[in-house]
């Protein structure tokens, strides 16, 4: 505690685990395998985890297993500790307010720190129209609240989404991703009234923004009709679908086509907000203004908060009562979030956004020279990816390779970097790391990167 106290006044990042890659067991190791087979017995087989090395400690860009194995983390919890693992101001912030007061409910008696992010995310979001927010515990359950505000703001039913979105895990974003494996498969009945329509990808569809915009919009207004159309979710950049950028014009299409039709937008921006992509929200590379902004993930540096915000009008339009739950917008994960805000402006983490792109992209080009079954290197910051296809299919049939992602990925493991999957075939490949990752970590990275596809044969 002394540690982090001391680093809160600091200006420069203090590390309290060296920033390196280090491998002393196999990996697995025998701490882990020994916890693992006591997890087999208690946890339910359908939690899954990547890759089964047990932490103890995380700080910065690394992450240290029950072994003393230290990974580079390109994953940073699927894109949570955005600011870095336990980031010393976090830390701070959130153990202060453990002595303070760590529950009423905001629902009974409210409390500063909720007012102050709901502040925040005001003025960090797109536009400068007056907004409101509600905060609520995950990325899911800030879908769910963003339609149930959608329908009873418009009085209409229907949701929209696109073609390799992902959305959640419960009943109603379940509906909404595009891939039934593993997420809904045996889970059903699902929430009806969800359409799926053409998205912007443009590696595959060649398609300009205006001209991908117009598609989407054929099937939105043949298949569904704007008079039934609550609302329009979308992620500017998709996660877990594979990284893609949508063509320039796209979005702003879209949301011209939903302001004119009565249509609330809603920019699903979990996994690419909180200043990943260089920057706050991504919604802003485009010139997007979404109607509402969902955050989670990042927001609170690894403590679990999610939040709506957006237009006050549509925002102001349940009635009293209607939004929240026990934990929504808990006081320690909202210090955490102002501190997380602190520390991005602190930090210059949009700047270092911008670095990590730079770094990773031009390494990832130069393997591209040498590896043909690159077909695609894209995303924006520190939301980067690339598309893998089959050997000599990567300008004309362009077919997925998710075997070659998986041994990569397992290969990485046993060196000490954590890479992830993405993907709706699962054959891309995702850099999602924290922005405290330093270039010589990218570089010892892609050199690991480099001897995984030279594996490959
Ligand atoms: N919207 C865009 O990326 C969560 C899922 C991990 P929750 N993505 C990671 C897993 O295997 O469950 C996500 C997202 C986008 C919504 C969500 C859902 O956020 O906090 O996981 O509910």
């Amino acid at each position: 505690m002394t540690d982090t106290i001391a680093a809160q006044s600091a200006s420069a990042p203090v590390y309290t685990v060296t920033q390196e890659r280090k491998v002393v067991t196999a990996i697995p190791g025998p701490k882990s395998q020994e916890l693992h087979e006591r997890r087999r017995a208690v946890v339910s087989d359908g939690v899954s985890s990547a890759l089964p090395v047990y932490i103890e400690r995380a700080n910065g860009a690394i992450l240290v297993d029950v072994d003393g194995n230290q990974f580079v983390d390109f994953g940073a919890g699927i894109g949570v500790t955005t600011v870095g693992h336990t980031e010393a101001n976090v830390v701070a912030a959130a153990a202060s307010q453990l002595q303070d007061v760590i529950h009423t409910l905001f629902t009974i008696t409210p409390y500063e720190e909720y007012v102050r992010v709901a502040e925040l995310l005001a003025e960090h979001t797109p536009g400068t129209f007056a907004k409101k927010t509600v905060l609520v515990n995950s990325g899911a359950e800030a879908v769910e609240n963003g339609v149930k505000i959608a329908r009873k703001h418009t009085g209409r039913r229907a949701v929209a989404v696109l073609d390799h979105a992902y959305h959640g895990r419960t009943n109603l974003t379940m509906a909404m991703n595009y891939k039934a494996s593993p997420y809904a498969t045996g889970f059903g009945p699902f929430a009806g009234d969800v359409y799926h329509a053409p998205s912007s990808y443009p590696y595959r569809d060649g398609l300009s923004g205006p001209d991908a915009a117009a598609r989407t919009i054929a099937y939105l207004e043949k298949v569904v009709g704007a008079a039934d159309l609550a609302c329009l979710v979308v992620e500017p950049i998709q996660g877990e679908g594979g990284f893609m950028v949508p063509a320039d014009g796209y979005l702003t299409t879209l949301q011209g086509w939903c302001t004119a039709n009565g249509v609330v937008m809603i920019a699903d921006e979990i996994q690419s907000g909180m200043a990943r992509t260089g920057r706050f929200y991504a919604s802003e590379h485009f010139g997007w203004e979404p109607d509402l902004v969902l955050s989670a993930k990042g927001v609170a540096g690894g403590l679990p908060l999610a939040a709506v915000t957006g237009r006050a009008e549509i925002m102001d339009a349940s009635q009293p009562g209607g939004l929240g739950g026990t934990f929504g917008g808990n006081p320690v994960a909202c210090a955490a979030a102002v501190a997380v805000f602190e520390a991005i402006d602190r930090n210059g983490l949009l700047a270092e956004a911008e670095r990590i792109e730079r770094t990773l992209k031009s390494g990832l080009a130069k393997l591209a020279e040498r590896y043909d079954i690159i077909g695609d290197i894209r995303g924006k910051g520190a939301m980067v990816a690339i598309e893998l296809v089959q050997p000599g299919t990567a300008i004309t049939e362009k077919q997925p390779n998710p075997e070659a992602v998986s041994q990569i990925v397992a290969f990485a493991a046993q060196r000490g970097v954590l890479f992830l999957n993405a993907g709706t075939w699962g054959n891309v490949l995702r850099f999602l790391p924290s922005l405290a990752v330093t270039d010589a970590l990218i570089d010892d990275a892609l050199t690991v990167l480099d001897d995984a596809f030279a594996a490959l044969g």
